[in-house]
């Protein structure tokens, strides 16, 4: 069972003037179409801890795959009560250094500007250089009521080091061996971000590939970018959520333009959007034609990024820039990224003793313990994002 999402179905459409009803039906088909494809259930292993061969194929054939009921309900109420605690740090408005209690505000000591604020239902990267410039066309911006504040909350990266759950929810095993099951034993840390859609509030994310350093690569074949695991918070739906297009992960670079241009609007065809429930968390393809139109419904969504890579597409490779300044990513700057894993792992441990904790290979033979000394160690390592 799903969220009813009938009401924000139709306030969503009323947004679109005369493409109404074909935002409706868009809406309507694409949630039918998205739950009729599966590619979703609980993670499954087989004997050897390899992911279900099933799953697999899902994964290699849609590009994505919805892990359902990951994350407990316990730990979702963690993870709940953590991403308020940062929300209460946050600036009382974009570019203020307290929040609301008067205290320094979340990331002011931070190097990295991480949070990024955009005002109300826009789209602030459709259309623009930013990311080199990989969201190549700008969609529709509704317009929000007029008690909307001027600018909501909108990304939040390097989160890791901000809230002691997410940091544990990091850690969670199963989504581990799943990353080593795609990634290889040795797998390797991307970037972290967590994704706010209020509703009436939060923005638009164009449609986009994720990747960037490989598209000629001789080597490059479906997974050379890696995948994200977008863990729904509140659960993600038709309107609030990011669509996909299946299959796209496998075509290389996509002209986005020529596709809504030939396509006549920006309802792309074949496109399914992440339809999921709290606790579900999704492998997204990073290759995958995929984006999000601004959340004019009811329902809330949080999505907390993470994702991981092939150590072969990171290593001594110049990075792209993106999330991070450009690098070569040697051994050791890898290394050092891959310290978070250390500390999530041990976060994890104390928070749920009886769970089996993942034993990650690169690490093996380190200590690391999470304690209050952490934190000081871990600011700013999102500078070393691996960001291909
Ligand atoms: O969560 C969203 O709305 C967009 C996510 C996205 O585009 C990404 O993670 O690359």
């Amino acid at each position: 069972m799903f969220q009813d999402i009938t009401k924000s179905i139709e306030a969503c459409a009323e947004h679109y003037g005369e493409s109404r009803e074909a935002m409706k039906r868009y809406l309507t088909e694409g949630q039918a179409a998205a739950i009729a494809l599966g590619n979703r259930g609980p993670a499954k292993f087989d004997d050897n801890g390899k992911l279900d061969a099933s799953i697999r194929e899902a994964y290699s054939k849609y590009g994505f795959y919805v892990f359902e009921n990951t994350v407990s309900d316990e730990e979702l109420q963690d993870l709940k009560a953590g991403i308020q605690e940062m929300r209460d740090n946050f600036p009382v408005s974009n570019g203020a250094k307290v929040d609301a209690q008067g205290r320094p505000a979340l990331s002011t000591q931070c190097k990295m500007p991480n949070l990024n604020w955009a005002k109300p239902l826009t789209d602030p990267l459709g259309g623009t250089g930013l990311l080199n410039g990989r969201h190549q066309v700008k969609i529709f911006e509704p317009k929000a009521a007029d008690s909307a504040p001027e600018f909501a909350p909108f990304i939040l990266t390097g989160h890791l080091q901000f809230s002691d759950a997410t940091l544990r929810a990091y850690a969670n095993p199963t989504l581990l061996q799943i990353a080593a099951a795609i990634n290889g034993e040795d797998f390797a840390p991307f970037h972290e971000s967590v994704f706010f859609k209020d509703p009436g509030l939060g923005a638009a994310v164009s449609w986009h590939q994720d990747g960037d350093t490989h598209w000629d690569s001789p080597d490059f074949d479906e997974d050379i970018h890696g995948f994200n695991f977008m863990l729904q918070v509140h659960g993600s739906t038709a309107v609030n959520g990011v669509w996909v297009i299946p299959g796209t992960h496998k075509q290389g670079r996509i002209d986005i333009k020529e596709l809504v241009s030939k396509n006549g609007s920006e309802r792309l065809p074949g496109a399914v959007p992440l339809v999921c429930n709290p606790g579900d968390v999704v492998m997204c393809n990073r290759q995958l034609v995929h984006g999000s139109f601004a959340n004019t419904g009811f329902e809330t969504r949080v999505t907390v990024n993470f994702g991981f890579h092939r150590r072969a597409s990171v290593l001594d490779v110049m990075g792209a820039g993106m999330h991070s300044a450009a690098a070569v990513y040697t051994a050791e700057f890898i290394h050092n990224r891959s310290r978070l894993l250390g500390y999530a792992i041990d976060a994890r441990k104390q928070k749920y003793p009886n769970e089996t904790p993942f034993n990650y290979a690169p690490l093996a033979g380190e200590t690391y313990v999470f304690d209050e000394n952490t934190r000081a160690n871990i600011t700013d390592y999102n500078l070393q994002d691996l960001s291909i």
